[in-house]
């Protein structure tokens, strides 16, 4: 329903230190619902696809081979104000500047290797989520 799901991803850096459970309890511990969740690897095709609104952006290179350097788990959740609150959790993109307890200030490790995304607005929520999950795959 529009307003009440957003799209995450744990990024490589998070899986590569261990860190899918510490993260998928903090996004419990605010109150979302996993609806659906893969763990899958993305090639550097489907990276650059998923990214491509970031084209244009200098990291954008950075950005397509870090996301496709190692597995990563790809979520739908649910809450009340879904996409705004989930920001909230995880914090500002660079984890110099992230609240603390927030997932960033947590567990990234710099602002290309943020351990974590969250989509930006329904819209996106939505798109995003039909990247990774079919209807079936997402009630
Ligand atoms: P957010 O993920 O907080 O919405 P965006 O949409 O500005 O941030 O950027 C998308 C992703 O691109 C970020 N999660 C981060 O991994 C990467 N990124 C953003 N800014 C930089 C930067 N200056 N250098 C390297 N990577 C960046």
């Amino acid at each position: 329903m529009a307003g009440n799901r957003t799209f995450t991803m744990i990024k490589p850096d998070a899986v590569r230190q261990n860190n899918i459970g510490n993260i998928l309890a903090k996004i419990n511990e605010g109150g979302f619902r996993i609806i659906a969740m893969k763990y899958l690897r993305l090639s550097k095709e489907q990276a650059g696809a998923f990214y491509e609104v970031h084209k244009e952006r200098p990291f954008y290179g950075e950005l397509v081979d870090f996301m496709s350097s190692g597995p990563i788990v790809a979520a739908i959740l649910e809450k009340d104000n879904a996409v705004a609150d989930f920001r909230t959790l995880i914090g500002a993109t660079n984890p110099a500047e992230a609240a603390e307890g927030t997932i960033r200030a947590l567990y990234a490790t710099s602002i290309g290797e943020n351990a974590v995304h969250g989509a930006d607005s329904d819209e996106n929520a939505e798109r995003e989520g039909g990247f990774f999950f079919s209807h079936l795959e997402r009630p």
